[in-house]
């Protein structure tokens, strides 16, 4: 807790550590009150590192020092100091064994940070610097040590023990106590230490690897959760082999765990052998979780896993290379899940994810490169322009390379690097050389934060049958950068005849045009390298229709001046499934901004007439990536949210863009109502429903394409749309379905749905209310209720029995869900939401600052909203920051978006 300044930590100031750890045996005598924490280390001088003031530093925080003796002796008071963050210990020798005891409280800890009590097991998670908190270290990413671990507890509360690594045998002591030892062969950071501690069910597969190991694979629920562990047990198998035939990448210890914890700050933690995960990643039966959540496990699952090679075997110098092994890892998960469903979907949805959450932070105050330059709290680093798109420059490399060429670079990777901690830089190196490609100009990607801007004007030469591409490039200067350097940019392109084919593709100066492949598809990776690049296409009869940035090449804002009849072409017959997805999106896109500044315009007919020929091709079988899938044809019409209409706009209109998605909807809802409901049918399977659930990509996009016909059909109900919701709502058998009905229930005005939604909030509430991960949606729900009341039923859920702010998965249900989900009330004209965001990061603060700086989100992007809300957010971060004690966390969020 600061009450100055806290330090700003500069990349340029990396030094490597002075000391390293060879070896950490650890004894740990747990319990929820107190845990004694035993530390003997073998320490030597690092000697890559030149010799400092002869002192060794540890970090160490709420640490209670017992007892410090170095090679057995036992260290007097003068020899050492101890301070809040820190044990100095003086003029130590070049090689030796240090044996440190401590006391730590984990029921005192509500940070989650180091050991904690969830529910009723003990955990850890040591990512970033939680290490610290539980004993004296070099808790430092690039300080890699063996360790072996003793675990000591009461086997009536604690019956399971487990560590990282291999088992290394169990003990029933003489006081009645057990004991367990683990040993991880293989040296890792601090960060990626784990204990587990309870009374936990297990759940238990084989795995047998490419070289015929067979590894034991174990979760760890909550005992009741037992049945919830199928879908992410499939996950992690579908993980490993995928991991083998993709990377050549085996798995390594002896047994493989994965723990689900009811409270958790974040998603997954990857701890060698022993991955910790908030529950709603793990748990999932159709009853209790939806499509999405199915999706999300087996998206994390993989993550976590895959981080065994990217992370734990080669991990990170320092926490600025942090995209080193995130931006990797998320796109090893994204194309692991493309491979698992539809590839075109997968693409579309991290995008959408994308722009809606990356852009808009690389156009505020949070902007920062993905190799960050400095920081204050680590922990406000773990963002979406680390991970997404971080992932988006390992994909761009990808492309580059080619996939052989790609592969070459990450086998050269993992064996140049393996057990070492490196940067970036080091990733990029080995892609340039496995590539024979100069990635110099590249790099800069890693370096310069903010969005490229790319202004693309074309020229077509009837008489010499050119066409000519102009693209411009520019980056928006971000804070504490001002001037930015061209990069170099993989701009994907093909072009259009009249009937909506893939022409193929000759450049100027070039012998032989590339022709259109057996699916039909001719697209050209053009590199910008320059401010401004021309590129001129030969040979053509008459003037194209560009289909541009195909498959999203770069994480770019595009620009070109296409006519709603060309996007209307390219949404009908683009050969790219993104390009057809993108042109609707920005056709919609073009639509809602100018009903926003028209309130009177009403929709035109070829837009009702393009979502009409939609619904009516709309079939009933998946075949992946055409238009034909129901996932794809429920994407393309999903309208853009309300957040990606926001980031559009100069000045936010938060009534303004609600008000034209809502009027918007209700059109389409009224004039294709018969269209809707034919689908909505043709897609309604009784008999099904009542039955065997169907989990298969294919199913999951008809009941895609099912809820969102729906949700416009609710937009202009009456009695029938209510039964039909109502229906949907009673019978299902499957909680996708359940929810979509009743969002349509809860959303219809009352005059026509009168108590329905309300029944059956009440309803889901009587069935789910011990299921905390559903009862979760129920407050999600009513957080983002467009009512006008809902603040005060937000104030009201606070004090639910079933509301808890320790809790960081409630929290993030009510209150994140309201602040983040909720634009409309959110941002309610007399600043009641700012006021209640503020007082309840207040009250989180001290007791979890990384989920309380992390709510602040919303309120960071104060300067782009009018004069009377911008004052009124700026008031709220004022009173914030004047708190004395704030965390590092929040004042940095604060003070940058003030700043
Ligand atoms: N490395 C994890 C994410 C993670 C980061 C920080 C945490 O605590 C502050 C916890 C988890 C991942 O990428 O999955
Ligand atoms: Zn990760």
């Amino acid at each position: 807790m600061y009450r100055t300044t806290p330090p700003v930590i500069r990349r340029e100031d990396y030094r490597p550590a002075e000391f390293l750890i060879d070896q950490a045996d650890l004894r740990f005598e747990l319990d929820a009150g107190q845990t004694l924490v035993e530390a003997e280390l073998s320490l030597r001088r690092n000697p890559a590192a030149p010799r400092g003031d002869g002192d060794l530093h540890l970090d160490g925080e709420q640490l209670e020092l017992l007892d410090l003796t170095l090679d057995g002796r036992r260290l007097p008071p003068a020899e050492y100091r101890v301070d809040e963050h820190a044990l100095v210990v003086r003029r130590v020798p070049d090689r030796f064994r240090l044996r440190t005891r401590v006391q730590i409280h984990p029921s005192a800890n509500t940070a989650l940070e180091g050991l904690y009590v969830s529910g009723d097991m003990l955990c850890t998670q040591c990512e970033a610097e939680g290490f610290r908190r539980i004993t004296y270290f070099l808790d430092r990413p690039d300080v890699m040590s063996r360790y072996r671990v003793t675990l000591v507890a009461d086997p009536a509360r604690y019956p399971v023990l487990l560590s990282n690594g291999n088992p290394a045998g169990t003990e029933e002591l003489a006081d009645g106590r057990r004991l367990a030892r683990w040993d991880d062969p293989f040296p890792k950071p601090s960060y990626l230490f784990a204990v587990v501690a309870g009374d936990l069910a297990l759940v238990e597969d084989r795995f047998v690897t490419a070289s015929g190991r067979e590894i034991p694979l174990r979760i760890f629920v909550e005992p009741g959760n037992r049945d919830k562990c199928d879908h992410a047990m499939r996950s992690l198998k579908a993980a490993m082999r995928w991991d083998e035939t993709r990377y050549g990448r085996e798995y390594d210890l002896d047994l493989f765990m994965i723990v689900a914890v009811s409270h958790f700050n974040m998603g997954a933690m990857e701890n060698k052998g022993l991955n910790v995960f908030n529950d709603k990643f793990v748990l999932a039966r159709p009853d209790t979780a939806t499509d999405a959540d199915f999706a999300h496990i087996e998206g994390v699952v993989a993550h976590e896993y895959f981080h065994n090679w990217t992370g734990n075997r080669i991990t990170c110098r320092d926490w600025f290379q942090l995209s080193l092994k995130e931006g990797f890892t998320v796109y090893r998960d994204q194309e692991f899940s493309a491979d698992q469903g539809s590839r075109g979907v997968k693409r579309i949805e991290d995008v959408r994810l994308l722009r809606s959450r990356q852009f808009p932070e690389d156009a505020g105050p949070m902007a920062h490169p993905v190799r960050p330059d400095s920081y204050i709290e680590i922990n406000n680093f773990y963002t979406a322009t680390v991970y997404e798109k971080g992932a988006e420059l390992v994909r761009m490399q990808a492309g580059l390379l080619g996939p052989e060429r790609f592969r070459k670079g990450t086998d050269l990777y993992f064996e140049r690097f393996d057990g070492q901690a490196v940067t970036t830089d080091d990733f990029v190196a080995c892609m340039e050389q496995a590539g024979g490609l100069d990635l110099t100009q590249f790099r800069r990607w890693y370096a310069q934060a903010g969005t490229p801007v790319l202004e693309c004007a074309d020229h077509y030469d009837a008489d010499a049958g050119t066409y000519t591409l102009e693209i411009r490039q520019h980056t928006p200067a971000t804070p504490g950068q001002a001037d930015k350097q061209p990069l170099h940019i993989p701009f994907a392109v093909g072009l259009l005849d009249a009937q909506g084919r893939d022409l193929p593709l000759r450049l100027a100066g070039e012998s032989a045009a590339s022709e259109p492949t057996a699916a039909g598809v001719c697209t050209r990776m053009l590199e910008l390298r320059a401010p401004v690049e021309r590129f001129t296409f030969v040979g053509l009869a008459a003037r194209p229709v560009p289909s541009l940035l195909r498959g999203f090449s770069a994480p770019v804002r595009l620009r070109y001046p296409y006519s709603d009849a060309d996007l209307t072409f390219l949404m009908a017959h683009d050969s790219d499934g993104f390009n057809r997805w993108d042109a609707a999106q920005t056709l919609a896109q073009r639509l809602l901004l100018r009903m926003v500044e028209e309130e009177a315009l009403s929709v035109p007919d070829s837009f009702v007439e393009a979502f009409r020929q939609a619904l009516k091709e709309a079939p009933v079988d998946a075949s992946a990536d055409t238009q034909a899938d129901p996932a794809l044809l429920a994407e393309v019409l999903t309208l853009p949210s309300e957040g990606y209409l926001a980031d559009q706009m100069d000045c936010v209109d938060v009534d303004g863009i609600h008000r034209a998605r809502e009027t918007l909807a209700a059109t389409l809802g009224a004039l294709l109502r018969e269209d809707l409901l034919a689908v909505y049918e043709r897609h309604w399977q009784p008999g099904a429903e009542a039955g065997d659930y169907d989990l298969s990509p294919a199913a999951a996009g008809r009941r895609a394409l099912r809820n969102c016909v729906l949700g416009y059909l609710g937009q202009a109900p009456d009695a029938g749309i209510v039964a039909l919701a109502q229906r949907q709502f009673d019978t299902a058998n499957n909680m996708t379905d359940v929810i979509a009905a009743l969002r349509v229930l809860l959303e219809m005005p009352v005059d026509v749905a009168g108590d329905a939604g309300e029944r059956a909030l009440a309803a889901f509430y009587r069935r789910w209310s011990q299921e905390q991960l559903v009862l979760d949606k129920w407050f999600a729900l009513q957080a983002q209720s467009s009512r006008p009341d809902t603040l005060a039923r937000v104030k009201g859920l606070m004090k639910h029995p079933q509301f808890s702010l320790a809790n960081p998965n409630r929290v993030r249900a009510l209150i994140g869900a309201f602040a983040s989900g909720n634009p409309l009330r959110f941002h309610a004209e007399d600043g009641a939401g700012y006021g209640f965001l503020a007082d309840r990061i207040l009250e989180l603060d001290p007791l979890n600052p990384q989920i309380a700086a992390r709510l602040l989100h919303p309120m960071t992007r104060w300067r782009r909203y009018d004069p009377g809300r911008q004052a009124l957010m700026q008031r709220q971060l004022e009173r914030i920051l004047e708190v004395d004690g704030l965390s590092s966390d929040v004042y940095e969020v604060v003070s940058r978006s003030l700043g």
